[in-house]
């Protein structure tokens, strides 16, 4: 099918096979969208990363692909212009700045959420043609570590086993990993592997514990930054028990000596358990498991990555299974869990400012050449560019004076990221693509471009167990958007280039194939990153490719795929050997002071996607979570005098940000985890990156996001509410204020650290009537009670209730604020009688019409729900709460959170099954 039967085929009612547009573990989508733009999604049974399942985001994805808040047309300087003008602006403004700076001074940071075409011809415009190294994405928060680490021991950024093997293996290890609200198919996959297999041990390592925490059979909650010594000590074991594989050791790899020599030094240095932090008992259990198991997987995650020693983890964790010669065997060895749909694509084609395309590297003068010829290009770049901390820097300093941000929205994500909104708005030119109109970068843009998005877009994309899947283009682009690829190679074509006159995406894969295979072979360039099998695939085949993991070879004309590499050695280091990489612990993630004595985390929730430009679409995806929250073990919030609700005021020497507590102990004393997904487009202070400190790991220059030392306190606000309405609202401008999307309309929290009500001069009814957007002839209900420090207000149009506002000055009134999931199943409804004056007293006419937060997002099944049935009929499994309410019973994703309501409920007969 070429783009324009899929297009037609689409049309006529057909499901589409497509890739999820999240995580990295790439799940098999089956699209079918009417002519008004209605998706209805379902798993693709055939895929083998997911065989049908998806998760909440997945089953959603047709609620955040629509029309609402698209970018639509180009702009320049906030002026609507079309392609060719823009285009053509964009390339005579990068000339001027390359003759009067050179080329240096321009710079790209993209993204794998790039479909590979994107990102293999942003590299060659980069770094073959404007000669600019400074090309760096949003792996470099992500996956910088995995792949230094992965070079530092294979020779090659390659991850070495499949997602089967999950299946077959009898202990599976988790570190640093949320996989059941980060990976969750793959965790379902696990799941069922576990039930399948009682005989399965499933660990994680995470100081947090989480809802992962659902089938773990044991935790190790180390101290943050601490995995190192724990992997080194694990070695030291290794190298004293039979699984020691000194054939697989003498082999295939460089040998042990040096690295078991740092291990045995790092564990001399003290009480292992202690300085973990972990109980002797739990560790010596965890060191007899991993001996004990041959078929031993290691999955690892932003846990490990995300470290000022993240390389050091990655090999920390490789030397074990290289050690134990436990790597790309049936149900063995370490796997590097990506993030994003195409992390892995992006680094095929040298999406990185230290790699070059098809796993070539930049140091080497001959890969240098060997890329340049293929290209034919002018230019080619002699060194490493800026990675993504040091870029941004450069954009503050001036040294680049023109940067090309495509999918990607750095003010959130980037740490420091207060610094990186102020050099963006000093930088004399910045381009933004995006798909969303208003972002935070697109606010601070000189130019905007808008991109196809998921179900427009079309091309390929590579998941965690390097499997090349097509995402298809399923209905024309919204407004003027257009692909990626196509905007950077016009924008090459108008700067004089030749060599991207691509008319299709199939266009730009098949170059990209063929690179992958020059001079590939033994006594040439070799390297495993070998898919020229698929160079001289037609359009109608490019559109019908199936599935197919790299390396890939034609064997009797058929394609076929590699599930596993390593097993008998074949590394791609110089001498064909593994290096098990001699590493000591550095405590990065334990350095706080007196100033800054706590440690803050932070990562993902389950219903959100990074900067929620798109998840916070949907109220089906904003209703489980929809503040930005801290979470704290009980004894700090004792310490703190916080309770669960309070607003608390995150400091760090970066920035500052504010969170709603919650308080927990699954959350050690210590340390505060709050999420990243809060922007400043719905949220005036919660935008967790302008905490998290700067400091990169040496080797990947992967910044550490999740460790930062941080001063908590109580924030000093005196007077809170919220407005709910059925109209989106301005963002309030409050000292804290957030946006969120409800069931039925929107609701706006804010907090001041005035107190309205008694010490300001505010004429309340007139400042809440300028917030809240009304028809005049709105009826206006009002309950004032300024001695107790409570305000209600409700609007009334034609019966029916379209907005409410609720506010209270102090702690004691706070506790009266009306119950929010109640007042939103009020919105839109006829106001009866009895309902006027329970809105006005602000208590739920019946308590259990009060669901509470939502947890099983498919069905719409609360918390309060749930708690109340798990009394009532006196629930103790996750299979019970799903017989009785259907809550998990869809795409699963909430049954790890039922699990731990039942834990909290009824302890301690609680069963995951
Ligand atoms: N719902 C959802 N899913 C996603 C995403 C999303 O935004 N939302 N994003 C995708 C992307 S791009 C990524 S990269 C992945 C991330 O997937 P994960 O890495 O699973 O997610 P995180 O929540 O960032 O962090 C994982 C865990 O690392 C732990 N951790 C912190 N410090 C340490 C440490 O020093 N050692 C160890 N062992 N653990 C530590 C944290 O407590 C946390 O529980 O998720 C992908 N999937
Ligand atoms: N503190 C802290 N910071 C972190 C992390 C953490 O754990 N802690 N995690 C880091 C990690 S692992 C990651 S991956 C990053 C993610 O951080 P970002 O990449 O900044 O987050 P996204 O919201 O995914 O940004 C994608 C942007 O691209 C737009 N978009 C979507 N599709 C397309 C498309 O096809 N083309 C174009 N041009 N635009 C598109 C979206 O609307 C959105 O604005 O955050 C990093 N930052
Ligand atoms: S697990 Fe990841 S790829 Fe699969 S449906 Fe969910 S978000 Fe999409
Ligand atoms: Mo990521």
């Amino acid at each position: 099918m070429t783009v324009d039967t899929v297009l037609t085929a689409s049309l006529r009612g057909e499901a589409i096979k497509t890739t999820c547009a999240y995580c990295g573990v790439g799940c098999g989508v089956l699209a079918t969208v009417d002519a008004d733009r209605h998706f209805s999604i379902s798993g693709d049974l055939e895929h083998p990363a997911n065989f049908g399942r998806l998760c909440v985001k997945g089953s959603a994805l047709g609620e955040t692909v629509g029309l609402e808040g698209r970018l639509l047309y180009p702009a320049i300087g906030g002026v609507r212009a079309d392609w060719d003008h823009t285009t053509t602006y964009i390339a005579s403004q990068l000339k001027d700045i390359i003759a009067e700076h050179g080329p240096e001074a321009v710079a790209f940071y993209v993204s794998g959420q790039f479909l590979t075409e994107d990102y293999y011809v942003v590299n060659k415009l980069a770094k073959g043609f404007i000669g600019t190294p400074n090309v760096d994405t949003n792996s470099r928060l992500c996956m910088s570590s995995a792949v230094a680490g992965h070079k530092r021991a294979f020779g090659t950024d390659t991850v070495p086993n499949s997602y089967e093997d999950f299946e077959h293996a009898d202990l599976l290890t988790f570190v640093g990993s949320n996989a059941a609200w980060c990976h969750p198919i793959l965790y379902q996959r696990i799941k069922k592997a576990k039930a399948n297999n009682p005989e399965m041990k499933i660990v994680s390592i995470d100081p947090r514990k989480t809802d992962t925490n659902e089938i773990v059979d044991l935790h190790l909650p180390i101290k943050s930054g601490m995995d190192v010594l724990l992997f080194n000590y694990l070695l030291v074991e290794v190298s004293k028990s039979p699984a020691l594989n000194t054939t697989y050791i003498d082999q295939f790899t460089d040998g042990l000596a040096d690295a078991l020599l740092a291990a045995q030094r790092d564990v001399a240095l003290g009480d292992v358990a202690e300085r973990l932090g972990v109980d002797g008992v739990t560790l010596a259990q965890f060191v007899e498991w991993f001996i004990a198991t041959p078929k031993a997987m290691t999955l690892f995650s932003m846990g490990v990555n995300q470290s000022g020693q993240g390389t050091d983890k990655v090999n920390a964790i490789i030397n074990v299974h290289l050690a134990t010669g436990r790597i790309g065997s049936e149900g063995a060895g370490p796997f590097s869990l990506t993030g994003q749909p195409n992390a892995m694509g992006g680094r095929e084609v040298g999406g990185l400012a230290n790699m070059l395309a098809a796993h070539l590297d930049i140091h080497e003068p001959s890969h240098r050449a060997l890329v340049q010829d293929f290209w034919q290009s002018p230019t080619m770049i002699e060194k490493q560019g800026l990675k993504a901390v040091d870029l941004f820097d450069a954009v503050a300093t001036g040294k680049v004076k023109a940067v090309w941000i495509m999918a990607t929205n750095p003010i959130v994500s980037m740490p420091n990221a207060d610094r990186v909104r102020d050099a963006l708005a000093n930088c004399p030119l910045v381009i933004v693509s995006d798909v969303i109109a208003d972002t935070d970068c697109t606010r601070v843009a000189d130019v905007v471009l808008p991109a196809l998005g998921w179900g427009e877009k079309d091309g390929t994309v590579t998941n965690s167990e390097r499997c090349i899947s097509r995402q298809r283009g399923i209905l024309a682009g919204a407004g003027e958007s257009r692909a990626d690829w196509w905007a950077l190679a016009q924008v090459a074509q108008k700067m004089g280039f030749e060599g991207f006159d691509y008319q299709s995406a199939r266009d730009v894969f098949v170059e990209h194939a063929a690179l992958s295979g020059v001079d590939n072979q033994e006594g040439g360039v070799l390297r495993d990153f070998d898919i020229s099998a698929l160079s001289a695939l037609t359009q109608g085949e490019y559109d019908a490719l199936n599935p197919i993991q790299w390396p890939i070879k034609l064997v009797d004309q058929k394609l076929v795929g590699t599930q596993r590499l390593f097993e008998q050695g074949g590394f791609f280091t110089t001498n064909r050997r593994a290096k098990i990489v001699p590493v000591q612990n550095v405590a990065t993630g334990n350095v706080t002071s007196n100033e800054f004595p706590y440690a803050l985390n932070t990562g993902r929730i389950r219903d959100q996607w990074h900067t929620m430009t798109r998840t916070g679409l949907t109220s089906r995806l904003t209703r489980h979570i929809g503040e930005p929250f801290a979470e704290l073990n009980p004894k700090d919030a004792e310490k703190l005098h916080v309770s669960s609700g309070d607003i608390l005021q995150i400091n760090s020497q970066w920035g500052q940000a504010l969170a709603r507590v919650i308080i927990s102990d699954g959350q050690q004393p210590g340390m505060v985890f709050v999420p990243i997904h809060w922007n400043g487009i719905n949220s005036t202070q919660s935008r967790i990156g302008a905490v998290v400190n700067p400091v990169v790991d040496p080797y990947s220059g992967q910044p550490e996001c999740k460790h930062t030392p941080v001063m908590l306190k109580k924030a000093a606000l005196n007077t809170h509410g919220f407005i709910m309405s059925l109209n989106s609202l301005n963002l309030i401008k409050a000292d804290y204020a957030v946006n969120v999307r409800t069931l039925n309309g929107f609701r706006h929290e804010f907090a001041f650290t005035d107190d309205m009500l008694h010490e300001t001069n505010l004429n309340l009814s007139e400042w809440l009537s300028s917030q809240v957007v009304v028809p005049v002839q709105a009826e206006r209900m009002e309950y004032i009670d300024l001695a107790q420090g409570i305000v209600r207000f409700a609007w009334v149009l034609d019966q029916q209730l379209i907005a409410f506002a609720a506010i209270a000055s102090n702690p004691d009134a706070r506790a009266t604020l009306p119950p929010r999931s109640w007042l939103d199943d009020q919105l839109g409804q006829e106001v009866s009688s009895v309902t006027r004056r329970t809105l006005l007293s602000g208590l739920a006419a019946d308590p259990n019409s009060d669901v509470g937060p939502i947890v099983c997002s498919c069905f719409s099944v609360g918390k309060n729900t749930i708690t109340r049935a798990i009394h009532a009929q006196n629930l103790t499994t996750v299979a019970a709460v799903g017989q009785c309410l259907k809550a998990g019973t869809n795409c699963g994703s909430c049954q790890s959170e039922i699990f731990r309501l039942l834990e909290q409920e009824c302890k301690p007969v609680a069963s995951a099954v």
